[in-house]
């Protein structure tokens, strides 16, 4: 049914667009406006008739604003079916006027827990109570009343209102169902906030409500998915400001496409994992090449020269901004390079231009400078569920590794060997990466049989392997390994250890004058 907007309530922590949007409803529409302390400031500043919300509830705005519009007067306007004699009959005894639109955002609980450093009390105190009541009041009341709970839904409610001011039902249906799912986004930070903050953290038998999706707003509906008979979209979570695949600006190229996110988020998560200029190539969300070098250009060169038969059509990650040396090196004519997307902090105006006459297609991502790590609970469907675990960071401590062999590595041997730990991380399990120095000179990755991967690490890494270091994910369960390892010229290696038959292990590499550290840790990724 049409309704007509006489009055307006309108109470916005986010003031963007609020004036122009509020001019047109009183201007064209002749609508009544009420409004929260500050929305009354800014709508009055800007020479708007409006109401103080104070004169309906009689009550002043108290407890530092933690009570403003929680009051029987409002709530009566908004939830009062007109069609329905004994409620009207309600309003008028009590002298309450009907309340047609919401216009509501809320505090900004999301943003206020991405600050770092954020305490506690911060946190709460961005816990909006009286917004999402008036907006589940006005959403619950469709039928009647309409709700904005964004700014970028000012222009579709006018676009939608009739010359006399009117809305359709189907239309405040559909706001009604965006302000439910707002308000579901909103609790479902709180929730998690909590989970992770406040009282009993680190405790996955409290996770029970972190089993609903929390990605509830779609940025990009991609042309396909993993193939194309497949749709894909991609959600991002609401509220990240943080430098991640989700967040960065495609500066140039083609848009992109479901794999492209997948590498380009697995290349930046293993970009970032190191301090000095580094450069991460990716095919099928596995590492083919990195490599950390003074210069970012030679990172590049190492990175990409480890394997340069993989990445070719590869996904290129920079933890530094691509200077104009590391960009004549990508498009080094001799090279012939093809590459699919590159992501880096940011890149020197020269780069960039450069980048861009290169290729028409590839993509150039900026992510801002690389500050931590992912962030959060790691979610993955199975078919009928959900599995949430902690990321895998923080869990590894050098200090602690402990030489298992006779010998002990070299101190060129450790720095190789903790590089090549650090990429293994990232590389699908079975992982085994060969390290020269900070450049990767072979992966074996995804196989289901450990000594196969040494096998295929080895073969890619050809001459290559000849005085390398070897890192491995998870144990070895049998001495082959080492064996085959050893018969490639690989001089040091290191894993977690925690085997029943590390002592073969141990053994082998005594025998071949290997030294061997374990980590204690493992790091298995499916
Ligand atoms: O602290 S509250 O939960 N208590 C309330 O009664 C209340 N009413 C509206 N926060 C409340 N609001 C929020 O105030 C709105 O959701 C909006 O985000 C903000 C607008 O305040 P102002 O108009 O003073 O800028």
């Amino acid at each position: 049914m049409l309704r007509p907007i006489r009055r307006a309530l309108l109470s916005v922590s986010d003031k963007t667009g609020l004036v122009d949007f509020a001019r047109e409803l009183v201007t064209k529409y002749g609508v009544e406006l009420i409004a929260t302390g500050g929305t009354r400031k800014a709508l009055a500043d800007a020479g708007l008739p409006v109401k103080d919300i104070a004169e309906l509830t009689k009550f002043p705005e108290m407890l530092d604003g933690r009570v403003k519009s929680l009051h029987p007067a409002i709530f009566a306007g908004l939830l009062a079916k007109r069609d329905k004699p004994e409620h009207m009959a309600t309003l008028a005894e009590h002298n309450l006027p009907e309340i047609d639109l919401v216009v509501c955002n809320l505090y900004p609980f999301e943003q206020t827990v991405a600050k770092p450093g954020v305490t506690e009390a911060e946190a709460i105190e961005n816990i909006d109570i009286g917004g999402p009541c008036m907006v589940r009041a006005a959403a619950k009341n469709f039928a009647s009343v309409a709700v904005v709970t964004s700014h970028d839904q000012y222009a579709e409610l006018l676009a939608n209102m009739s010359p006399e001011g009117e809305t359709g039902e189907g239309f405040r249906g559909h706001l009604a169902a965006a302000a439910f799912a707002r308000i579901a986004t909103y609790d479902r930070a709180i929730a998690d906030y909590f989970l992770m903050n406040v009282g009993w953290t680190e405790r996955p038998d409290r996770w029970d409500s972190a089993m609903q999706p929390v990605f509830a707003r779609s940025s990009i509906f991609m042309r396909y998915g993993e193939n194309p008979h497949q749709k894909a979209a991609f959600y991002t979570e609401p509220g990240i400001t943080r430098p991640c695949v989700a967040t960065a600006e495609q500066l140039h190229g083609k848009e992109l496409s479901y794999n492209n996110i997948l590498d380009l988020d697995s290349a930046l998560n293993l970009a970032r994992e190191f301090a000095g200029p580094a450069c991460v190539v990716v095919k099928h969300n596995n590492p083919c090449g990195a490599a950390v070098a003074d210069k970012l250009a030679d990172a590049f060169n190492a990175a990409w020269g480890g394997d340069p038969l993989s990445a070719f059509g590869g996904i290129i990650a920079f933890n530094k901004p691509v200077d104009a040396a590391t960009a004549s090196a990508i498009m080094d004519p001799r090279a012939k390079r093809f590459v699919e997307c590159v992501i880096a902090p940011d890149y020197e105006p020269h780069a960039l231009d450069a980048l861009k006459k290169w290729k028409e297609n590839v993509r150039l991502l900026k992510t801002g400078e690389l500050t931590g790590f992912p962030q959060g609970l790691d979610y993955r469907r199975v078919d009928g569920g959900l599995l949430v675990q902690t990321r895998d960071y923080g869990a590894d401590k050098p200090e602690e590794w402990k030489v298992a062999t006779k010998r002990k590595p070299t101190d060129e041997e450790f720095q190789a060997l903790h590089f090549a730990w650090f990429v293994c991380k990232h590389v699908k399990s079975n992982a085994i990466v060969l390290a020269k120095g900070s450049q990767v000179v072979g992966v074996g990755a995804g196989q289901m049989s450990r000594v196969v991967s040494v096998e295929i690490a080895v073969k890619k890494a050809g001459d290559k392997s000849k005085g390398s270091v070897l890192a491995s994910d998870a144990f070895f369960p049998f001495p082959d390994n080492v064996h085959a390892a050893a018969a490639a010229g690989v001089t040091a290696i290191i894993q977690p250890g925690g085997s029943v038959k590390d002592k073969d292990s141990i053994d082998a590499c005594d025998q071949h004058g290997i030294a061997m550290l374990f980590t204690g840790v493992r790091h298995f990724r499916h």
